[in-house]
């Protein structure tokens, strides 16, 4: 058979109805999907998959070490390339510490941090540095680090920064000097004036300051939280010095919010298109690629009953899709600990499990890397929770990832390939119900300890 004519789809189930019941044909909107695959997108680098983890859990220098095999195994399941983000609200209150004491074994554990209050003081020393190098190498991942610009000086960022390099290697993909400046003044990082003007000029020094130190250090920014009124002008302010721009994207929170539920979620996000618009608009002026370094379902660590739900797993799924097709370069699913929305939860001594989000990273992990290409929904009314992509792996293999996001109703789909096609293979991303958090399964098997999964 001839690889080309090798038609793989990875479905979402229709379902999820309320009942629980599968594929009622009562009521179930007929669509049809047409892939146009010498319509090329944008491309699915290699490396677009990535977790983000707080700064915090580097006090814990056993946590990302070549011990952590449970973990590891976790991780490599995503992907044999992806790239793990260390920074989020506590690396503002990291302390670089080069001769701190080694604290073997911590069972501290970072979940995401609430921004509820002002974080404590964490160490990070030259030794958690190394067992993350460990880490990382067996992983196969790349590196991107959070450095403390918000409340250490430049001589400690500098220094800190020297150690990484060093240790690092050619596994450091980039340095930021800190997560979401546009929130400082909101967070009391800065004083309530702070404006872009200070952040770049700020930026600046502290960038010198490691540049003096670790000559072509490699970097990367502005981390924000949501503000294109400072991702833009970074852009072009710093173009020269940046090897790709980030910003986060929460889809919705806080979390005490009645309105924040899975429905909303699972919606067409204004925000989003926000990001994508300040994506769109800095690749313009800049021409640099864009890393969405820092997402998840709700802000303030998650809520319960919709960032732990199968709806999170649509949700991360399509999101993934989405920024690929809107020319986003990767992505980075913040979590750790037992936060709401972490992909992967568990400790070291409790073990692992992988969450609802996890299979969402799963079903992108098997769709692979490549050219996306065009689709072409017709024949539903209202189509917009029905949502489509089509790509083209590098060995020609063509794939469709279709989400039914909408809860209230089925779909029957006819798919086609736009190109001969002998052979079909479906593999659907399901749960009981959309609110379920313990029965996720993709290709009709669930992933087990250390990371182990097979389609079924
Ligand atoms: C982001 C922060 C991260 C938090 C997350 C949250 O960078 O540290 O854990 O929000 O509130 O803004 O869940």
């Amino acid at each position: 058979m001839n690889r080309r004519d090798f038609l793989r789809l990875s479905l979402v189930v229709p379902s999820v109805s309320a009942s629980g019941q599968v594929a009622i044909a009562f009521g179930a909107a007929s669509l049809r999907l047409t892939l146009h695959p010498e319509r090329s997108g944008n491309p699915i680098p290699a490396d677009f998959t990535g977790l983000s983890y707080e700064t915090a859990q580097l006090a814990n220098p056993d946590f990302f070490s070549r011990a952590n095999t449970e973990l590891i195994g976790f991780v490599r399941r995503l992907g044999a390339s992806g790239v793990l983000r260390i920074g989020g609200n506590t690396s503002a209150y990291s302390v670089w510490t080069p001769d701190g004491a080694p604290a073997a074994g911590s069972e501290e554990i970072a979940g995401p941090d609430t921004g509820n209050q002002a974080a404590p003081r964490r160490p990070v020393t030259p030794l958690a540095i190394k067992n993350l190098r460990d880490f990382i190498d067996a992983t196969g991942w790349k590196l991107v680090y959070g450095l403390n610009m918000g409340t250490e000086s430049p001589q400690s960022v500098a220094a800190e920064a020297d150690c990484v390099a060093k240790t690092m290697g050619s596994k450091l993909v980039a340095f930021q000097l800190c997560n979401e400046p546009d929130l400082f003044a909101r967070n009391g990082v800065r004083g309530p004036d702070y404006n872009f003007e200070q952040f770049a000029t700020e930026w600046q020094r502290f960038f010198e300051a490691v540049r003096s130190r670790v000559p072509g250090a490699p970097f990367a920014g502005p981390d924000t939280a949501f503000n294109n009124e400072w991702l833009v002008p970074f852009a072009s302010r710093f173009k020269k010095d940046v090897l790709f721009l980030s910003q986060h994207y929460y889809a919705e929170g806080p979390p005490t919010d009645p309105t924040m539920t899975i429905g909303r979620l699972l919606r067409p996000n204004p925000t989003l298109q926000d990001e994508f618009n300040g994506m769109v608009r800095t690749r313009q002026n800049s021409g640099l690629a864009f890393r969405m370094a820092e997402t998840n379902s709700c802000y303030k660590g998650g809520k319960q009953g919709v960032s732990n739900t199968f709806a999170s797993a649509l949700w991360g799924a399509d999101l993934m899709y989405q920024l690929a097709a809107n020319g986003g370069t990767g992505i980075n699913f913040h979590g750790g600990g037992y936060g709401w929305y972490t992909p992967i939860a568990g400790t070291p001594t409790k073990g692992f499990q992988a969450q609802p989000l996890y299979y969402a990273m799963l079903l992108f992990a098997q769709g692979g890397s490549g050219q996306l290409v065009e689709t072409q929904m017709t024949g539903g009314a209202d189509t917009q929770l029905v949502t489509a992509y089509g790509l083209k792996n590098n060995d020609g293999t063509l794939k469709a990832a279709i989400f039914n996001k909408d809860e209230e109703r089925d779909v029957r789909l006819t798919i086609d390939p736009g190109s001969p096609a002998t052979h079909a293979m479906v593999q659907r991303l399901s749960a009981p119900r959309i609110d379920d958090t313990a029965n996720t399964t993709f290709g009709g098997a669930a992933v087990g300890a250390g990371g182990v999964w097979a389609a079924a």
